[in-house]
């Protein structure tokens, strides 16, 4: 039987934020401090406590105040689904606290209805980047065992609250970004004399035996629903065929893999063992620790991919993510980010994932970042379009390799703060927003050329690229 090239029909077509890039409001209706509030300059640069210094995410894009204009646009685009965060801290300000904030849940009540209105389903993230400051700060984070009982009480609030809204959860962001960036991506402080490994493994313990329980918690109390693991999978390439710099890229893709080979396969990995014996790594385990892991596997493989990088050995491998370190590839071009756009690099990850777990695949992230001109009231991204273009392009061709893709939210459908630098002038949108790096701007909203494009795109399924 030939299958022609094209997209099921159930394909999830759709779009993905983050509550701390877009909504603002960052201390309305009881909403606490959590730890992207305090990173005005990014989470690649971390935590500045004290910092009086403009921090865009404090009113981002306003999404709090202007989400129904917000999905009135996704709708008209056609979304079949729409990821976004709850931000912990409206939920629970300080994490800690045993009775949630009911204002945090009342506007998430309100976005979820808003969704569902024009039929577009919620995709949820529980943790994206926003730790509970107070979490981290007095606590420990995700270091101290503690705050599994933290996030268990937030996840069985919002699962009990939202149990007729939500069937699609993620439990962490890019989980496997702890090693990059530790207090955004693991809710956790480093200090400076530290064992770095055993601090990120010994939290990532605690997200693994969460995750278990939080994925248990929603199959009882949610019929139907879905919970998915979500790595960062952009891709790495060895930077010569010289078998040292094949086996390192290998080895250092692992430490990526390792998070989805826990949250999927449910045991760890043996070639964790070794790593952890070279670093002096000791994870204390307790109890059924480990069967809880084994019985609780995610049941889908969610993540971001935008571009892909090369790696020598030698380099450090500081348990890099894929793509966020590397030596430049001669053979692809970058956008103006310094991020090279590699298309052909999504089918190979698309190819890699479900080859090693065979369960179902979601990209619920992917797009493209640049600064955009208003040239005579228009935006005429087509740089944005071709990036899209390109990418589904091999989705297809990964669809037609035989691997079983969910659907497809792209990143930033309306401009938002970036999380890697905290400006406004790296856009992803389809829909533009009139605020910028100074803190200027009206918050209008305006389509760019892209917005008609994809609506396009979901309109026919794929079929005309
Ligand atoms: P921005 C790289 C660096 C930081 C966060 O990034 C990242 C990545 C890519 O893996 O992860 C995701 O905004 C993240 C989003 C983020 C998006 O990449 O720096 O889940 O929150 O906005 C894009 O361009």
């Amino acid at each position: 039987m030939n299958k022609t090239k094209s997209f099921p029909k159930d394909f999830l077509w759709g779009g993905a934020i983050a509550a701390n890039q877009a909504e603002g409001a960052y201390l309305e209706d009881g909403k606490g401090l959590s730890t992207a509030d305090l990173m005005p300059y990014g989470l690649m640069k971390g935590i500045q406590e004290n910092s009086t210094d403009l921090n865009l995410y404090h009113e981002a894009v306003d999404f709090y105040h202007h989400y129904k204009e917000d999905i009135a646009m996704f709708a008209e685009m056609g979304f079949k689904v729409f990821r976004t965060s709850i931000a912990w801290s409206r939920i629970f300000p300080k994490g800690d606290e045993l009775i949630p904030n009911e204002k945090g849940l009342e506007f998430y009540d309100n976005l979820f209805d808003e969704l569902l209105t024009y039929g577009i389903e919620p995709i949820v993230t529980i943790s994206h980047f926003e730790t509970p400051w107070h979490l981290v700060k007095e606590n420990g984070g995700w270091k101290n065992r503690k705050t599994i009982d933290h996030y268990i009480r937030y996840c069985e609030t919002i699962f009990t609250r939202y149990k007729d809204k939500v069937k699609y959860w993620i439990g962490f962001n890019e989980i496997n970004n702890i090693h990059t960036i530790p207090t955004a991506g693991g809710g956790i402080l480093i200090e400076e004399n530290e064992n770095r490994l055993q601090a990120i493994y010994q939290a990532s313990h605690h997200m693994f035996v969460a995750s278990a329980l939080a994925t248990k918690l929603c199959q009882e109390i949610i019929t139907d629903a879905k919970m998915g693991a979500m790595l960062s999978l952009s891709g790495v390439y060895p930077n010569t065929c010289h078998p040292d710099d094949v086996f390192e890229t290998y080895e250092l893709r692992r430490r990526s893999l390792f998070f989805s080979d826990v949250l999927l396969r449910g045991t760890y990995p043996s070639y964790i063992n070794r790593i952890w014996d070279k670093h002096g790594v000791q994870v204390k385990m307790e109890g059924n620790d480990l069967e809880l892991i084994k019985k609780h596997t995610a049941d889908y493989l969610g993540f971001s991919y935008y571009r892909s990088t090369t790696h020598k050995a030698g380099t450090p491998i500081l348990g890099h993510t894929g793509g966020i370190t590397g030596t430049p590839n001669p053979f692809l071009e970058s956008t103006s980010w310094g991020w090279q756009i590699d298309s052909k690099g999504l089918r190979y990850v698309c190819n890699e994932l479900y080859d090693r777990y065979q369960k179902p695949l979601f990209i619920i992230e992917n797009g493209m970042g640049t600064n955009d001109e208003i040239v005579n009231g228009e935006i005429n991204d087509d740089y944005r379009i071709d990036y899209i273009k390109v990418h589904l392009k091999e989705m297809k061709e990964a669809i037609d390799d035989g691997v079983e893709l969910m659907g497809y939210t792209y990143w930033g459908p309306i401009d938002i703060v970036s999380a890697g630098t905290g400006e406004l002038k790296k856009r992803y949108g389809f829909i533009y927003v009139d605020r910028d790096n100074e803190g200027k701007g009206t918050f209008k909203r305006l389509k760019k050329k892209s917005f008609n494009w994809y609506k396009k795109v979901i309109e026919t399924n794929g079929a005309d690229l």
